[in-house]
């Protein structure tokens, strides 16, 4: 294992006896969702994996120190303390020297969990090409990271606060597998249906570990993005969310809010906007993607023990 990561005996034995390991990320944690449904999301989902056979690894930096595996009262701080850093990949040498906490996006949660050896991971939503990054640029290290480090990330797709078209493109040209999961359409976030086809479609937890091991056996670096979408239950309809989606872009344009604080702002503006009702869609996407990366753990593990 490597030195600086520390990681807890439930994830180090899973690893080392080839079991079922998950990867969760910590930004959703701190700076995705309010306290105190983060930490209840949180805890939550770390029991619907073990509840399938897998071992779930909530991946931070708690003092300095990259953390695979955290205990309840880690949670609870990342949920709810005032200074945990957004961490994507350029923030970790920062956050590690100077020993502070830091909540990892998807870039630096699959990058610290690929040093780890995990290669399955579940999140919300992935960064991507944010609208108008014609002009400023803004296009997430998720997207880069995406190209080079060998985790399958289930998302329930991207949100519309980002170009989801050139979050697609951008992801082609880096060389990402995006799969529909049962679908034909790639979902965004809120809702199942976005207006862009999925790429490519598969329809079962082990035809995403054939893809896995296919793709790393042919030494072809990078992730593989298995959009996942949100139930027919628990979906907000494309056309209302996008009103409120449209609203909360035009309060971060008057604000001047960008970079790190961008996502996070538009995040919780939404939350605002729907009276909570995004949040609950938000947790029940999370939960569904829960459910299918420990599915695809068991499968690429060799099958649920
Ligand atoms: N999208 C969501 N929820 C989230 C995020 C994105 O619906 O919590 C978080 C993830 O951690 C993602 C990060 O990796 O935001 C992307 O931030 P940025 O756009 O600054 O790279
Ligand atoms: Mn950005």
């Amino acid at each position: 294992m490597h030195p600086m990561l520390a990681v807890t005996d439930e994830v180090a034995t899973a690893l080392a006896e080839g079991r079922p390991v998950v990867a969760l990320e910590s930004t959703i944690i701190s700076h995705g969702m309010p306290y105190p449904q983060n930490v209840e999301m949180a805890v939550e989902v770390e029991g619907i994996v073990r509840s399938l056979g897998a071992v779930p690894a909530t991946i931070a930096v708690l003092g300095g120190r990259p953390r695979i595996g955290l205990s309840p009262d880690d949670l609870e701080l990342l949920a709810s303390h005032p200074d945990v850093t957004k961490v994507s990949v350029r923030d970790l040498p920062y956050v590690v020297a100077r020993g502070v906490h830091g909540a990892t996006t998807v870039a630096s949660t699959m990058r610290l969990a690929a040093l780890a050896g995990i290669r399955v991971f579940v999140t919300g939503g992935l960064g991507g090409v944010h609208r108008g990054a014609q002009t400023s640029f803004d296009v997430s290290a998720d997207l880069t990271e995406l190209g080079q480090t060998d985790v399958a990330v289930v998302c329930a797709g991207v949100k519309s606060i980002l170009d989801i078209g050139l979050t697609l493109e951008t992801l082609e040209t880096l060389g990402v597998p995006v799969v529909g999961f049962g679908s034909d359409e790639f979902p965004s976030f809120f809702s199942r249906s976005s207006g862009h086809a999925a790429p490519m479609r598969v329809d079962s937890a082990a035809d995403v570990a054939a893809m896995m091991r296919a793709k790393w056996d042919l030494g072809l670096a990078g992730g593989i993005v298995v959009a996942n979408p949100i139930p027919a239950e628990d979906e907000i309809p494309a056309d209302e969310i996008g009103l409120i989606i449209d609203q909360a872009l035009a309060d971060l344009d008057r604000l001047g809010i960008h970079g790190k604080d961008a996502t996070p702002y538009l995040l919780g503006r939404i939350v605002e906007l729907t009276d909570g009702a995004s949040l609950v869609a938000n947790i029940a996407l999370v939960r569904n993607n829960a459910r299918l990366g420990a599915a695809i753990a068991g499968e690429f593990a060799g099958g649920v023990p």
